[in-house]
């Protein structure tokens, strides 16, 4: 293991005071002079063409000054959207991209899809003349099940995916895992569903639009990601060009890659505030959130894993579907295809790989990245299938992954799908994480647990994920030093929670050895080149173009500071703020420097990918009564490099294992199999996790350093869900396993783990 720490800061976030006393300004927090009031009409049906939509007696309606249609958003030529992916799929062909309208015209795909936008004098006018808008529809058949979509004679989406399908991707050798499969002492094989889930942030989505016809530009105040994001996508989709479209944020509530989106509403709000001349305010209510706000995950995956009878792996093959809901969404078709591809083969030297990816349409709102956008559902399956091999085996699972773990000597190391892992030390991350559990001791946990008549289950992941790439080419960041000597530091990445105003303020600071009072991190006023927060990268990507930036304050003061005090830059020192020439005691503070004229200093650079890794293992309690199940111990090792604040990895890390366990123990996201109605549209019909689901999450760092960035650090902010979700799962099945009870999935809700219990009980009498 590395030796090398960072230096740790444990300390509140000083985000956290304004956030927390309702000082934050978020999306709804933007309230423009003059603005008017955006409401859309949804559809209540799952698939239907639009017969008919008329308006005359919302049009009329007081304060009403218009309503807007499928057929405004046609005129408009707005039907386009943005995808990321650019690869092509088998045999080179591209992934298909059926026009969407931003407002349903013609036909609507699931329900919640906006087919028109009332814009009034207030939101309550707005609302009322919404309920006015008749629409009349011809009902289709729906489908909402992505493996159902793709069977033949299923109902069609679109015209241009035939068959529903919008892409068929493949990762690996086909020939080399089918050979390793047929060949094998052992095949190991599990058919897994991740459920489909709403992501559900705090803030509610919510967008204001203001258009400048003085100089032709749109202002576009919304949640979001990052501003270059949205520009970009706005852009794309409306073919205004960038630097017509501006766009401002400065809080967001949660996003956990739901709010990246340029979601179809924003841009009808555009084309609202450019036609009537005022701005236009719209904020979702949480019912329209669950049924317009992307979705996450929603795979059903077939695996199988070959291993020889020392419990040696040999091939893994994967047949992944993903349901994409009724249009793709700028993130959801990368997060599903190339993103799991890229670490498919886990942390395991697998010598023959292949993954099959389809996406399908269905009848049901669009599916996006969500945190882990696929690696988690990757991990689940690998690690599903490691820990159900062992159990066939007989090898004690964490035996089994020290045996095929990739080994240190092989690092870097490029994988039968074509990443290159960085470093890392696997061995010594089980190790310690075994360690830090007492796995040893288990079975008389166990014991103690039956003797209350309970079930008590293990579980262990051990997982690799990569951080994103990022879809511009560099990161900058802009530093200005004031005569007050403060320090302004400015990026386009953009925290949704995720502290960096605390942690972006450390890396300045210490690189500048002032307190960290004095910096002042500013994210999305400034424009430059940079990318969203997403991906876990914002700290290795502009996180280490703060620190450059910093360096070279430091530099660029060294020579203005060799002016004032009239000697060679080369005999000027800095050290806390102060530059000093060497030997004597002339000196002048940066801020001085800035007396007249702020100095700033412009950083850039590409970072990443990084790889972070960990091992979480896990304990649940079980009552075979009730099927209720506990989480009872929660023991996480992970490496994410350095390490810039040990508190806030640790909050990252505690919020992700809670989205897991949320996912692994009741969210779900239901639809109708017959209407494709949505079931669980409130929160009174899906599960949100409560606190009182997950125990204290005890954590250690393991930090191996990153090389790919200037701070050494690994990516955090989605650890926890690649690694909480397989570790619960697998804790799950390892207390079912003794009773008999074959593989079930998530959501282990009660009444599941109850029935899997008493069928196994049946079968056995
Ligand atoms: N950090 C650190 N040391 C490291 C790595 C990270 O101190 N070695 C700190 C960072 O400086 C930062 C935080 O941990 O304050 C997360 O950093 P990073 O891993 O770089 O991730 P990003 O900042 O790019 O955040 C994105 C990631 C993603 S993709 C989702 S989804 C997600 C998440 O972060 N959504 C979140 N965490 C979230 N947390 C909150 N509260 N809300 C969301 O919407």
């Amino acid at each position: 293991m590395a030796d090398t720490h960072a230096p740790h800061h444990h300390g509140n976030r000083v985000e956290d005071r304004r956030l927390v006393t309702g000082t934050g300004k978020y999306a709804a927090d933007w309230s423009l002079p003059g603005q008017l009031y955006a409401c859309f009409v949804r559809s209540d049906r799952a698939h239907a063409e639009i017969v008919s939509v008329n308006a005359e007696q919302a049009r009329k309606y007081p304060g009403v000054k218009r309503v807007y249609t499928g057929e405004d958003a046609l005129a408009a030529g707005y039907t386009k959207y943005f995808v990321i992916v650019s690869y092509p799929g088998r045999g080179g062909k591209h992934i298909i991209k059926p026009p969407r309208p931003v407002l349903a015209a013609r036909k609507v795909r699931h329900v919640g899809d906006a087919l028109a936008m009332v814009v009034a004098d207030t939101a309550v006018a707005a609302q009322d003349a919404a309920e006015l808008v008749e629409v009349e529809y011809r009902d289709l058949p729906a489908v909402v099940s992505a493996e159902q979509a793709l069977a033949p004679g299923a109902p069609q989406l679109h015209e241009e995916a035939p068959g529903n399908l919008a892409f068929d991707f493949e990762s690996g050798n086909e020939e080399a895992a089918g050979a390793a499969i047929a060949q094998a002492a052992h095949v190991t094989r599990l058919k897994l569903e991740v459920s489909r889930v709403a992501p559900s942030p705090m803030e509610l989505r919510g967008c204001t639009v203001r258009y400048d016809a003085a100089d032709g530009t749109y202002h576009v105040h919304v949640c979001i990601q990052g501003i270059n994001m949205m520009r970009k996508q706005l852009a794309a989709i409306t073919d205004v060009p960038e630097d017509r479209i501006v766009v401002h944020a400065q809080d967001i509530g949660g996003s956990f890659g739901q709010r990246s989106a340029a979601y179809p509403e924003y841009v009808a709000q555009m084309m609202a505030a450019k036609e009537l001349g005022r701005p236009i305010r719209w904020i979702s209510t949480r019912a329209e959130g669950f049924a317009s706000d992307t979705h996450g995950r929603a795979n059903t995956v077939t695996g199988e894993l070959a291993l020889d009878r020392g419990g040696k792996l040999l091939g893994l093959r994967l047949d992944w579907i993903s349901d994409m809901g009724g249009y793709l969404s700028a993130t959801g078709s990368a997060s599903h295809t190339r993103n799991p591809s890229t670490c498919m083969t886990g942390v395991y030297r697998i010598p023959a790989l292949y993954g099959r990816f389809r996406l399908a349409f269905t009848n049901t709102v669009p599916v996006a990245a969500y945190r882990g956008a696929g690696r988690p559902d990757m991990a689940y399956v690998i690690e599903r299938l490691v820990s159900q091999a062992a159990a066939e085996l007989k090898i004690d699972p964490a035996e089994l992954r020290r045996r095929n773990f990739i080994p240190k000597e092989a690092f870097p190391y490029k994988t039968p799908t074509g990443s290159t892992y960085e470093a890392t030390d696997l061995h010594g991350v089980l190790e310690r994480a075994l360690k830090f559990a007492d796995w040893k001791s288990f079975p008389a946990r166990r014991r103690r647990s039956e003797k209350a008549g309970k079930l008590r289950g293990l579980g262990i992941a051990t997982v690799i994920e990569n951080t994103g790439a990022g879809l511009f080419p560099k990161d900058q960041v802009e530093i200005e030093a004031t005569s007050a000597g403060g320090i302004d530091v400015y990026t386009v990445s953009q925290s949704q929670g995720q502290g960096h105003e605390t942690s972006f303020g450390m890396i300045v600071a210490q690189t500048l050895g002032v307190p960290l009072e004095r910096v002042r991190i500013r994210q999305g006023v400034k424009p430059l080149i940079g990318n969203h927060t997403g991906g876990s990268r914002s700290t290795a990507g502009a996180g280490s173009a703060c620190k450059l930036a910093a360096l070279k304050l430091i530099q660029q003061g060294k020579s203005l500071a060799a002016e004032r005090l009239e000697v060679e830059p080369s005999q000027v020192e800095y050290a806390g703020g102060v530059f000093h020439t060497r030997g004597s005691k002339r000196k002048v503070t940066l801020g001085e420097l800035a007396g007249k004229k702020p100095i700033n200093v412009m950083a850039e650079g590409t970072f990443g990918p990084t790889f972070p890794n960990g091992c979480h293992i896990t304990e649940v309690e079980i009552d075979p009564a009730t099927g209720v199940t506990r989480i009872v111990a929660y023991n996480a090792v992970d490496d994410c490099g350095n390490v810039i604040n040990h508190t806030i990895v640790e909050g990252q890390v505690h919020g992700a294992v809670t989205q897991g366990a949320g996912q692994i123990f009741g969210e779900q996201v239901v639809y109708d199999r017959e209407t494709g109605q949505l079931l669980t549209g409130s929160f009174m019909d899906y599960c949100m996790p409560r606190a009182g689901l997950v125990p204290h999450v005890r954590m250690q760092d393991y930090p191996v350093p990153s090389v790919s960035n200037a701070l050494g650090v690994k990516g955090v902010g989605e650890s926890g869900c690649t690694a909480s979700i397989p570790s619960l799962a697998n804790a799950v099945m390892d207390a079912l396993r003794p009773l008999g009870v074959p593989p079930v999935d998530m959501p282990f809700t009660p009444a599941r783990v109850w029935h899997a219990i008493s069928s196994a009980k049946q079968k056995s009498q």
